[in-house]
């Protein structure tokens, strides 16, 4: 698959809605391989490890929630650098042209959503964290976090879409009509929302600034979705997983790079404490 790089039309849009969508991002194999993968995800309860995984959802109605999912199998270690879109995330949250330049990923989820699941409201650019934030300025893209959402089972009418409030990165008032995160309120009639329906394989990308939650979903079966959120190459992981050695061995140079941009620093043989 062609690296995709963006275009103008690219530049407009996301700085406009705060969003792109992906059309068959990705390729069939790859999707049936994580379908596979997805499969055979053994029960966890909320909290349990599973290697290097561990399920943590986010709230009691999410749903199922991996986290560091790049750690449960190769078909999910190929995201990590997908073509279709490593040049965007680097181009909107890499740092580009100053001399940190580069993404890491921030966190990655595989999402299973059931009937009745959703995800609350959140975000916007009225008092956003920096980890966040949209920023264009001096002819460069700083955003803090861009996010990649992949469904792997189709995203239409009743299959809990991602809904996000177009535009909503750069609002300096809160919406008067968001609800309470903690409280978990939905945001399927949100004013100001829609929903972005997506084929299986399409991707969504979006900045974290940007107003969004996941709506109802009211229909029978399983929505299947990974997230992989990529932010500047300094940054450090939410919940600060660390990755298994074996991992960062086996990894293509490009691939080790976005997920430890930076080694550690340690001397090359432990030396006594002064
Ligand atoms: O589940 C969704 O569609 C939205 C996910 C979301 O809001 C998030 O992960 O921040």
């Amino acid at each position: 698959m062609e690296r995709k790089q963006p275009t103008p039309l690219d530049d407009f849009l996301f700085d406009l809605r705060g969003y792109l969508v992906l059309k068959n991002a990705v390729e069939p194999d790859l999707l049936d391989d994580l379908n596979h993968a997805f499969d055979n995800f053994p029960e966890l309860a909320p909290g349990q490890w599973w290697g290097n995984a561990q399920r943590r959802d986010y709230t009691d109605e999410t749903g199922f929630e991996l986290h560091n999912c790049v750690e449960a199998g190769e078909p999910f270690e190929r995201l990590v650098d997908h073509p279709s879109w490593i040049s965007l995330v680097t181009h909107f949250a890499g740092e580009e042209k100053c001399y940190v330049e580069g993404v890491f990923i921030d966190e990655c989820i595989a999402s299973i959503r059931t009937s009745g699941g959703h995800h609350p409201v959140h975000s916007g650019g009225f008092q956003g964290a920096v980890r966040g934030a949209y920023q264009y300025k001096n002819g460069v893209f700083r955003c803090g976090q861009v996010n990649i959402i992949l469904a792997l089972t189709d995203v239409r009418e009743g299959d809990g879409a991602t809904m996000v409030v177009p535009g909503s990165h750069k609002s300096n008032f809160p919406h008067p009509l968001a609800g309470d995160y903690a409280a978990g309120d939905r945001m399927d009639t949100l004013e100001g929302a829609v929903p972005l329906y997506l084929e299986k394989g399409d991707a969504l990308l979006f900045v974290d600034g940007l107003m969004h939650g996941g709506s109802s979903r009211t229909n029978p079966g399983e929505r299947r979705v990974l997230i992989y959120r990529y932010g500047p190459s300094w940054a450090r992981t939410r919940f600060n997983y660390e990755y298994s050695q074996e991992l960062l061995d086996r990894l293509t140079p490009e691939r080790r790079q976005i997920l430890q941009p930076v080694a550690p620093a340690r001397p090359p043989v432990a030396q006594p404490v002064p």
